[in-house]
């Protein structure tokens, strides 16, 4: 698997299924998600409302309805930081993305930064465990873009990555 970073807003990015970092009850929000949902148009929020509770850690699968560089919405739940034991958690949010992706055939998939804004996950460590949760997985999925939303998450996957 190529992983790569990239800067800038996820929406713009062409991939086959981007990640949004969602909540258990899979509506909308501010950051990323609200920004995704935003994209997508009201559809979006009907469809993935209907697979909720979306617990952290786990991830469900929507198609990406108006967005135009994506054919996919993976909806990602990370943990809302309390300590160092969210590791696995956070992991599995990557992982089980990857696990969708691989169940409607996407083979490249952008993900945002899960957990390091409202949630709270401490930047440095988020792109630490995303890399090596990203590393470890088994997966058919080729390509990964990391898109950093701001630079210090840019520099610090960058980090994580060499
Ligand atoms: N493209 C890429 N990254 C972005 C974008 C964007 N357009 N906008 C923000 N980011 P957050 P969380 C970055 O707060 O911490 C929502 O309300 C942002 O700078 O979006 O997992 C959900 O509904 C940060 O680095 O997600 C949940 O309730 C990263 O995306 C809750 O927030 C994640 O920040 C999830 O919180």
């Amino acid at each position: 698997m190529e992983i790569s970073v990239v800067r800038g807003d996820i929406c713009a990015v062409v991939a086959d299924a981007v990640v949004t970092a969602g909540n258990s009850s899979l509506v909308g929000g501010s950051g990323v998600n609200g920004a995704i949902h935003a994209a997508a148009g009201p559809e979006l929020l009907r469809a993935s409302r209907a697979l909720a509770p979306c617990p952290a850690g786990s991830a469900v699968v929507t198609p990406a309805f108006r967005m135009a560089n994506t054919s996919w919405v993976i909806h990602a739940v990370g943990p809302v930081y309390s300590g160092p034991q969210d590791e696995a958690l956070l992991a599995s949010a990557y992982t089980e993305s990857l696990a969708r992706a691989d169940e409607v055939g996407a083979r490249s998939v952008a993900f945002p930064a899960i957990s390091t804004g409202i949630y709270g996950y401490p930047e440095a460590d988020a792109a630490r465990v995303s890399v090596a949760a990203l590393r470890g997985a088994r997966t058919s999925v080729e390509t990964v873009y990391l898109v950093a939303f701001g630079e210090r998450t840019a520099v610090l996957w960058e980090r994580a990555l060499s």
